[in-house]
C-alpha cells in the first residue's frame, strides 16, 4: 500500500494542480507559468548548492530530458540573498517539466510551450470584471466568486469641500458604477486615469489581439472586444464625476473612511464625491480623449460615444486651463471643512505630467493646434516609468504610436524621445544578465516601492515600446523577464497574481478575499509586491528591498491589489502573447 505521505509526493510529481502557497517557498525560483518554446528559459536557484549540475526532468514520464550546469554564484543588489541560474533556453521541446538540482527539493511544475501566457492574460483582464462596483457579478460569469453588486452608487452627497453654485454641499447625484480601486471600496479619478490610459494603450497598440481575447463577461456577446467592454464599465463612471456645469472633475467618489474587511455594499455609509483638482481633471481629459479615437471605431455599437467623449474632455481642458494648479490636499480639506475624509489621497501636486498627457491625446485626436503649445513647452523630455502620479509617458507612447503626425510636427522632439526611450530600454536589457535573478526589475533598489509589482509590469511596457519602435527582439525578451518576475523568479518566490502559479498569494489585502470565506482568492489580481517601506506595521518575515514582503492581508503596503498594477500586467502579459509568433518564440 502506498502511505498517504507518498501518495502526495506522487501527485506532485504527476503534476496536478496543486497550491502550495504557504508552505515553505521552493528554493528553485522559476516562472511557474512557464516558458516559451524558443524564448530565454532559466531559473534562479537561491541558497546553498552541493552540485554544479541540474536536470530537466518530464512530467509525468519522470525522463531526464537535459543537463545543464548551474552558473556561478551572483550576489543579489537587492538582498543579501545570491543566486546561481539555471539556463535551459537550448532546450525547446515542449511539455511539462521541473528542475531539479541535487539536494534542493525538485522545483514546481511548468511549462514550455506556445500560449504560455495567454491564461495569464485573461486572468488579469477578468480581474477587473471582479472589481465591478454596482452590478451583481453572476455565477455564471464569476463561478465561486459571485456576489450581489457593491455600492449602488446612485445617490451621492456633494462634500461641503466641493460645493459650487449650482451643486450646494448635499445635493444628490449619481455616480453608479466604475470599478473599486483596490482592496477598498472607494473610485479615485487620479488612479482611474493611469488605469484606463494603460489599458486603452494596450488596445491602441494591440488591437488585433484584444479583438478575439474573451474573458467570459457578460457583454461578450456583443460586438465590442471584451477589453474595451471592460474598460466602458469605468468610462461610464468617470463621465458622472464630471460637473456639467464647468468641465470640473471631482477627486473621488467615497466613503469618508475605510470600510472595515466586509463584502461590498454591506455597509450603508453615506457616500461623497470630494473637491475637484487639476489632477484629476486632466487626467480624467487625457483618458476621454483617447477613449474618443477608440469609440469612433465603433460608432456602430456605440453611437455618441466619440463625440461624448470628446466634448467632455475639451470642457476638462477648459476647467483646467482655469483651475491650472489646484492639488487635492486632503489634509488641508479636512482643516476647512466636515466630514473628515480619511480615504485615500492620490495627492499629486506636481501637474506638468498631466498636462502633457492631456495635451498629448487631444491633439491626437482632434489635431488642433490648441494643445501644441502645452506639447512644445516641454523642451527636457525625460524618459520615465509611469505611476499614477507621474503620467509623462502615457502621452510620450501616445505620440510615438502616432508617430508620422508627431514626426512631421515635432520633428526634434520626436526624434529624441526616440533615441532616449531606446537607450532607457537597452539600459534595461544590458542589467539582466548583472540581475541575480535575470530580470529587469530590481535594477535600481528604488523600483522596490508600494506597487512594486507594478513598476516590473510598466518596465515591461517600456520595452515593448522599444520593441514597436525598432522591432528588435532583446526588448521583448527584457519584458518576459520582468514577466518572469512576476510570476515567480524573484527573491520571494511567490506569483504575485491570485489563481495563477503553484506558490502564489493567497491572502491579498482585499476586502471581498478577505470577508467571503471562500478560501482561494478572487483570481486575476497583481499584488502590490515587496515595500520596504512596511507602512502598514505587519509583521514582515523579510526587510530587504526585494523580500520585504508578506502574504497576509492585514499588509496593504505589499500585498494589497490596485487597478493601476492590473493594468500595467494585463499589457504586459497581452503583449508578449500578442508578439511571440511574430519574433520568433
Ligand atoms: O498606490 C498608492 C501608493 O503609491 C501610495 O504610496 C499609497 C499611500 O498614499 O497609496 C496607494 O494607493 C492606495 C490608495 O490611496 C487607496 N486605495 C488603495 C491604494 C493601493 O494601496
Amino acid at each position: 500500500m502506498v502511505s498517504k505521505a507518498w501518495k502526495m509526493i506522487l501527485v506532485g510529481l504527476m503534476g496536478s494542480a496543486t497550491v502550495q502557497a504557504q508552505g515553505p517557498v521552493n528554493p528553485v525560483r522559476i516562472n511557474q507559468e512557464g516558458y516559451y518554446t524558443k524564448a530565454p528559459k532559466w531559473a534562479a536557484v537561491v541558497g546553498n548548492t552541493i552540485s554544479d549540475d541540474y536536470y530537466l526532468v518530464s512530467v509525468p514520464r519522470n525522463d531526464t530530458v537535459y543537463r545543464g550546469k548551474l552558473g556561478k554564484e551572483q550576489p543579489s543588489a537587492n538582498s543579501s540573498l545570491q543566486t546561481r541560474q539555471a539556463d535551459f533556453s537550448s532546450f525547446t521541446r515542449p511539455g511539462s517539466y521541473r528542475l531539479l538540482v541535487p539536494g534542493l527539493e525538485a522545483s514546481y511544475l511548468f511549462r514550455i510551450g506556445q500560449h504560455v501566457h495567454h491564461a495569464t492574460a485573461v486572468a488579469l483582464l477578468k480581474g477587473f470584471y471582479y472589481q465591478r462596483v454596482s452590478t451583481p457579478l453572476e455565477k455564471t460569469y464569476a463561478g465561486i466568486w459571485h456576489r450581489p453588486a457593491g455600492h449602488p452608487d446612485t445617490a451621492v452627497m456633494i462634500h461641503p469641500g466641493a460645493a459650487s453654485a449650482n451643486r450646494p454641499a448635499g445635493t444628490v447625484i449619481a455616480s453608479p458604477g466604475g470599478w473599486y480601486d483596490a482592496g477598498d471600496y472607494n473610485k479615485y479619478i487620479v488612479n482611474s486615469g493611469i488605469t484606463m490610459g494603460t489599458l486603452l494603450a494596450a488596445y491602441e497598440d494591440f488591437a488585433p489581439y484584444f479583438d478575439t481575447l474573451r474573458t467570459h463577461i457578460p457583454e461578450s456577446p456583443n460586438k465590442i472586444p471584451d477589453l474595451l467592454d471592460e474598460v466602458l464599465v469605468n468610462l461610464r463612471w468617470m463621465l458622472t464625476m464630471q460637473d456639467p456645469a464647468d468641465g470640473g472633475v471631482y477627486n473621488k467618489c467615497t466613503n469618508v473612511s475605510f470600510d472595515g474587511m466586509v463584502m461590498p455594499g454591506v455597509t450603508k455609509a453615506p457616500r461623497y464625491v470630494v473637491q475637484k483638482g487639476t489632477a484629476a481633471t486632466l487626467d480624467f481629459a487625457a483618458v476621454m480623449a483617447q477613449a474618443a479615437r477608440i469609440a469612433g471605431k465603433f460608432a456602430k455599437q456605440l453611437p455618441g460615444l466619440r463625440d461624448s467623449c470628446l466634448a467632455a474632455a475639451r470642457l476638462a481642458w477648459q476647467w483646467s486651463v482655469a483651475h491650472p494648479d489646484l492639488p487635492y490636499d486632503q489634509d488641508k480639506l479636512n482643516k476647512e471643512f466636515t466630514p473628515v475624509v480619511s480615504t485615500g489621497g492620490y495627492g499629486d501636486r506636481n501637474f506638468t505630467d498631466e498636462w502633457y498627457w492631456a495635451a498629448a491625446e487631444l491633439w491626437i485626436t482632434t489635431q488642433d493646434e490648441t494643445y501644441t503649445t502645452t506639447i512644445a513647452k516641454e523642451e527636457q523630455q525625460l524618459v520615465s516609468i509611469p505611476s499614477w502620479a507621474n503620467v509623462r509617458m502615457l502621452g510620450q507612447y501616445s505620440l510615438l504610436r502616432h508617430g508620422k503626425h508627431y514626426a512631421s510636427r515635432f520633428p526634434a522632439q520626436a526624434a529624441a524621445m526616440r533615441s532616449k526611450l531606446l537607450a532607457y530600454a537597452d539600459g534595461y536589457v544590458a542589467a539582466v544578465p548583472q540581475s541575480a535573478f535575470g530580470t529587469v526589475m530590481g535594477r535600481y533598489r528604488t523600483d522596490f516601492v508600494w506597487g512594486s509589482s507594478s513598476v516590473a509590469a510598466n518596465q515591461g511596457i517600456l520595452l515593448i515600446n522599444a520593441w514597436i519602435l525598432t522591432g528588435n527582439k532583446k526588448y521583448v525578451s527584457g519584458a518576459l523577464s520582468n514577466l518572469d518576475y512576476l510570476l515567480g523568479r524573484n527573491a520571494t518566490g511567490y506569483s504575485f497574481i491570485t489563481g495563477i502559479g503553484t506558490y502564489q498569494v493567497m491572502h491579498p489585502h482585499h476586502r471581498p478575499s478577505v470577508a467571503d470565506g471562500i478560501v482561494p482568492p478572487v483570481p486575476g489580481l497583481l499584488s502590490g509586491g515587496p515595500n520596504p517601506g512596511q507602512q502598514d506595521h505587519c509583521k514582515y518575515p523579510y526587510n530587504e528591498p526585494e523580500t520585504s514582503f508578506t502574504d497576509a492581508d492585514c499588509s496593504y503596503a505589499s500585498n494589497e491589489i490596485a487597478i493601476n498594477w492590473n493594468a500595467p500586467a494585463v499589457y504586459l502579459a497581452a503583449a508578449v502573447e500578442a508578439l511571440r509568433v511574430r519574433v520568433g518564440y
